[in-house]
């Protein structure tokens, strides 16, 4: 008797870490079951898919009950292209408009974690298979402000890599040693309330320089007393600085051009020896990522926005050589396979992986699992907060299950 025949699919209204509605996701097989719950974007890319139809998580659920259920009931969980374009056919559109994107992903996905049950095996292994035992080095968030704050910086994202820790458990203690002596740092420069944006990073209100300098400083006083190097990184989430009428990067206290935006990244990428630079630019301007990243020798320069996990958008950026990493985040094309296609794509494309988490979360820790199954090179997520350290905490699950096979991901020199 099949052990992954799918016998029932129910979806449920949650809350994320925003306290907005999401959905989740339970498929029970023969003998096996997976649950998964769809997180959400606040600086959302114009080519992601629909999150859900009109907005509306209820509508999200009656797709599941009445529409998608009855064709997945009686389907082997395994055959996960199969699934994949049910949920397309069931939607009819290119953008998941009338299913909600979220809705894909989350029965996507847990269609994948209840094959994987059936069998006894871990969602890593049963899509990453013998090779997936490396695990990815945590890209944390630690200061942060744009759209995930009111008031601090208008880069979104200031990021640690610990490279060189030794395991997981120390990669992960090293960012959260980092973020708790930048609040110290945050707390001796101001006198305002300081606060926490919503992916945990502090908030503060000062410009994007001081963030930068602060976290040149703890990153340098940890590698030192724990013997690693801590490389800085930036989500400069630039589809949000960019005004389209003016045509132009609007900063609080300044605004560039095209040209200026470029060579203040690059200026930034110098100086503070930045290892990790997404979205420098905004979403359209392929030729503008290419012009960075021709520029660039030990930089990631990642495409989020510019991509959306598209495989159609990887191709060009392909073309134009726009940038040598992807983000990956499931939710912004709505299934498993095209996920997995864009991994494949940007692989061969010789991009770096990083899997990455949304600004709204739940304690859902599906991703640690793609990020080891797809060879990820880091893992992008909060460094504290409960929904971000569910991720986290599974990859020292997965990392003990490895065992003797486990390593860990290195930059190199
Ligand atoms: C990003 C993400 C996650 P959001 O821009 O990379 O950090 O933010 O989920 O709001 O798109
Ligand atoms: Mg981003």
């Amino acid at each position: 008797m099949n052990p992954s025949i799918i016998e029932d699919v129910y979806a449920r209204k949650i809350l994320d870490s925003r306290g907005n509605p999401t959905i989740e996701v339970d498929v029970v097989t023969r003998q096996g079951f997976g649950r998964c719950a769809a997180p959400s974007g606040a600086s959302t890319g114009k080519y992601e898919v629909v999150a859900f139809p009109e907005n509306n998580v209820d509508k999200a659920i009656v797709e599941v009950t009445e529409n998608i259920a009855p064709e997945l009931i009686g389907i082997d969980a395994e055959e996960q292209e199969i699934i994949d374009s049910i949920l397309k056919e069931i939607d009819g559109t290119e953008n998941f408009s009338n299913i909600g994107g979220n809705t894909a992903v989350a029965v996507s996905l847990a269609c994948a974690k209840a094959a994987a049950s059936s069998y006894g095996m871990s969602l890593y292994q049963y899509i990453g298979g013998a090779f997936a035992c490396e695990i990815p080095l945590p890209l944390g968030n630690v200061i942060g402000g744009g759209a995930h704050a009111v008031n601090s910086t208008d880069i979104q994202e200031f990021l640690v890599i610990p490279d060189r820790a030794k395991n997981i458990v120390e990669a992960i203690s090293i960012n959260a040693e980092i973020h708790r002596r930048v609040k110290r740092e945050l707390s001796k420069i101001s006198n305002y309330a300081l606060g926490k944006g919503d992916e945990g990073a502090w908030s503060a209100s000062i410009d994007d320089k001081t963030a930068l300098e602060i976290l040149k400083k703890v990153a340098d006083e940890v590698s030192d007393e724990y013997k690693i190097k801590v490389k800085l990184g930036v989500d400069v989430a630039a589809s949000e600085l960019f005004d389209e009428k003016k045509n132009a990067y609007i900063y609080r206290d300044k605004r560039l051009s095209r040209e200026e935006q470029i060579n203040y990244i690059l200026e930034l990428i110098d100086e503070y020896e930045l290892y990790y630079v997404e979205d420098p630019l905004h979403q359209e301007d392929f030729e503008g990522f290419a012009e960075i990243t021709k520029n660039v020798k030990n930089t990631l320069i990642c495409g989020d926005d510019l991509y959306v996990t598209n495989y159609k958008r990887i191709e060009k950026g392909l073309e134009y050589r726009s940038t040598n990493a992807v983000l990956i985040k499931p939710n912004q094309c709505g299934t498993l396979t095209d996920t997995f296609k864009a991994v494949r794509l940007a692989k061969n494309g010789k991009q770096a992986i990083i899997v990455s988490h949304r600004s709204g979360e739940t304690t859902d820790e599906t991703i640690a699992h793609l990020a080891v199954a797809f060879n990820a090179h880091l893992i992008k997520s909060g460094v504290v907060g409960g929904e971000r350290i569910a991720k986290l905490n599974e990859l020292v699950r997965i990392e003990e299950e490895l065992g003797d096979r486990a390593k860990i991901a290195k930059i190199g020199d």
